[in-house]
């Protein structure tokens, strides 16, 4: 939550780059004198190695990975620098490999002339030879990498004669290194800003391609009052209609103050009591979170600044850290209803008896209800769903009023027309796995990292651009098995053994990831903002994109609605089975198989040997081979029943007998499961009816394994010691078990 990277240095390092770029490309204009030939670029260009960028075929839409230091890469850097287009086709990609370049700007293919390639002034044609391709070919420092448009050309491999008939061209030199970059690379330069309340200068040094980004002393310190600016936006979410920027001396001197400096506002504390989450009797057991005596002003008077939030639109409160705190309308415009328990939203300048910066917090959300205490339970009253914060703690999932109070607000965005709302499907079911509907609201709580741990990760793609959003990992922990929010809700074991990750568009269209390559790294991210600012609804990406290091041509896909989890083969007969979810769990473990006929069989018995087996592979126990029985010697299970024998999970009837083609009754699986997960002896008696019938060797197992969660009775209270195991009942036992040794 506490990025180093404040809003000013965005803004900032645009400017810089800007001026470096300037400073650096001569314009086009200014060194094609000589000629009639139009040169949209010269100068050179850094081609970072190992990173890739985007480009989408311009006749089919599909958008390509392409390494940066490939020709492709070169013009895509040169358009960028001087602001040109140009166009790829993917006709031949099918066959081999190759993007080919029609349009460069205004200059279209055939009309009337085309582009022709060079790299060190020999001819590049990848349509004819696909190693050549312009997006296949890699460059290396100091290639010279030109393209010249024109007409009536016999032979493109004849430069000169190329270059006396174009009338346009891109002129490259690359550079892959920093080291190498020349003396155009690097730059010093000084940059005057000027505050609104005094002056103060800042010095950044860089070089071409660096990120800058602006160290928080300094600046803080010589910026005595913090700004707030207030943006209101058009329909389109993105036209600013208007914009003013204040300070506190501002809003105290023309906006009503609320807030009388000692009357104590207070935000009530999680109550930690999983049995009263909302402490509706307002008795606030957490005591408080949040208690000052503040003065601030009205967001709603702030907004009217710049014109009033529209009906049914909400409000976005953005901290100097980029964290941002929506609120509905209702809340900024409150009714009676909600005036009397939540009372005006302010932004409180003054705590205290200390006015911003002194007061550290500020400018910070407050509420001024009528009885002085913003609690749970007003939450829950005043604002819809959506909107509620939480706070998680040991699986709990508290209501959390108090996180509705942004600290450090320096922007509040105000917007014309309501934003669509959009939901996530998430549905593990087929591992195993549950269902959960990601909503918008709750898909950016968890990136305020309001859920225990840090969730939001970004990726600058090759032009630059800035993805946020959240390992694709951390979503799919959410529905992978029944733990969904502790620290290990993302199943390793699972992820391990494999299953398939289906990614799907709005439109039908799916991408297909292996969970190997997401276990708990960020090359997959499920991005909702680009350049700090969410992915708009008129963007193609809307409203979430599949983004990171990983992500190539083939795993890229937009306008995410949905993530699938399934197994890399499916079961016939274990749907709407009471343990189907088990059953789909160690079938993707791949402790389990099913019947070359694609069946479970879930409710046939299982026997001795079969239930060994399992139990090796589930616990992964590592193979041994010492102990053999005399009836094992020959059998299909020997190593497994060896095994188990060696960890001491079974002891056998005798030295020569384990029967293992006998079924397996639930006493003796009580007694292996209980030994194999090395659980600590229960000695209850068991209120079983009958319990007296359990065997007494398998009675302290069978309270254990009860005690544990482990096995249970059927709803008739009997426990059944001698009945045999069916192979759903055996499955559950082992889940059972693991979910205790996790
Ligand atoms: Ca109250
Ligand atoms: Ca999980």
């Amino acid at each position: 939550m506490k990025s180093k990277k404040i809003r000013w240095s965005l803004q900032l390092s645009a400017i810089v780059m800007c001026i470096i770029l300037l400073a650096c490309f001569p314009m086009p204009a200014l060194v094609s004198a000589q000629s009639k030939v139009d040169v949209l670029f010269e100068g050179t260009v850094n081609l970072p190695l190992s990173e890739t960028f985007t480009v989408t075929a311009y006749n089919s839409g599909a958008e390509y990975a392409v390494k940066k230091n490939t020709p492709l890469g070169a013009l895509q850097e040169a358009a960028d620098t001087a602001g040109f287009t140009y166009d790829v086709t993917d006709k031949k990609y099918a066959d081999s490999g190759v993007l080919l370049l029609d349009n460069v700007g205004s200059y279209r293919r055939k009309s009337p002339g085309s582009w022709y390639a060079y790299v060190n002034g020999v001819y590049k044609d990848g349509y004819v030879n696909p190693a050549d391709g312009l997006n296949v070919m890699e460059l290396e420092n100091g290639d010279r990498v030109e393209f010249y448009y024109a007409a009536g050309i016999d032979d493109p491999t004849d430069i000169n004669t190329v270059k006396e008939k174009a009338t346009a061209a891109v002129k490259i030199v690359v550079s892959t290194g920093k080291s190498a970059a020349g003396e155009s690379a690097t730059a010093d330069w000084t940059l005057q800003l000027s505050g609104a309340s005094e002056g103060w200068t800042l010095k950044l040094l860089g070089e071409v391609g660096d990120t800058i980004t602006q160290k928080e002393s300094g600046f803080e310190t010589a910026k005595s009052v913090p700004q707030l600016r207030i943006v209101k936006y058009a329909e389109d979410r993105t036209t600013i209609l208007a914009e003013k920027t204040i300070d506190y001396l501002w809003m105290e001197r023309n906006l009503e103050v609320i807030g009388d400096g000692e009357k104590v506002y207070r935000f009530e504390g999680v109550t930690f009591d999983p049995n009263n989450l909302w402490d509706p009797e307002e008795t606030y057991p957490g005591g408080f979170k949040i208690e000052n005596a503040v003065k601030g002003t009205r967001i709603r008077d702030l907004c009217e600044l710049v014109g009033g939030m529209g009906a049914g639109t909400e409000v976005v409160l953005v901290a100097k850290d980029g964290y941002e705190t929506r609120l509905p309308y209702s809340s900024i415009y409150p009714d009676p209803w909600v005036q009397a328990r939540q009372g005006d939203a302010i932004l409180a300048w003054w705590a205290d008896g200390k006015y911003v910066p002194e007061y550290a917090d500020g400018m910070r959300l407050f509420f001024t209800p009528k009885d002085g205490i913003y609690g749970q339970w007003d939450m829950h009253e005043t604002l819809p769903e959506k909107y509620w914060h939480y706070y998680y703690s040991d699986g709990v999932q508290y209501p959390s009023c108090a996180g509705l109070s942004a600290k450090w607000i320096t922007e509040i965005r105000v917007y014309s027309v309501p934003e669509s709302d959009w939901k996530l499907k998430l549905d593990g079911r087929d591992i195993g796995g549950m269902e959960y509907e990601v909503s918008k609201t709750y898909f950016e709580q968890a990136l305020a990292c309001q859920f225990g741990a840090n969730h939001r990760a970004a990726y600058t793609d090759s032009k630059g651009r800035v993805w946020e959003g959240m390992p694709l990992w951390l979503l799919v922990g959410f529905v992978d098995d029944a733990d969904q929010h502790s620290d290990k809700a993302f199943n390793d074991a699972l992820a391990k053994a494999g299953y398939k990750v289906i990614i799907t568009a709005a439109d039908g269209y799916s991408v297909m990831i292996d969970s190997r390559d997401i276990i708990r790294n960020n090359n997959y991210i499920v991005a909702n903002t680009l350049n700090g600012t969410t992915i708009p609804e008129s963007s193609s990406d809307w409203p979430l994109r599949l983004v990171g290091p990983a992500v190539k041509g083939s795993t890229s896909i937009s306008k995410i609605v949905s993530i699938r989890l399934v197994p890399k083969q499916t079961l016939t007969d274990i749907a709407g089975h009471w343990a189907g979810n088990n059953i789909k769990e160690l079938f993707v473990l791949g402790a389990i198989s099913g019947y070359p006929d694609g069946t479970f069989r879930p409710d046939k018995e299982i026997t001795r040997a079969e239930f060994a087996t399992i139990l090796v592979k589930a616990l992964k126990l590592e193979q041994q081979s010492g102990k053999v029985f005399g009836d094992t010697a020959g059998h299909w299970a020997k190593d497994a029943i060896a095994t188990v024998a060696h960890y001491g999970i079974v002891r056998g009837y005798d030295a020569n007998t384990f029967r293992p083609d006998d079924f397996i009754t639930r006493e003796q699986m009580a007694a292996m499961i209980v030994r194999a997960i090395k659980l600590t002896p229960a000695t209850e008696e068991l209120s079983f009816t009958d319990s007296g019938r359990i065997s007494g060797w398998a009675k302290e197992a069978v309270a254990t394994a009860v005690k544990n969660g482990i096995m249970k009775g059927y709803p008739d209270n009997t426990i059944r010691p001698q009945a045999k195991t069916t192979r759903a009942e055996a499955v559950t036992v082992i889940v059972n078990a693991l979910k205790r040794e996790k």
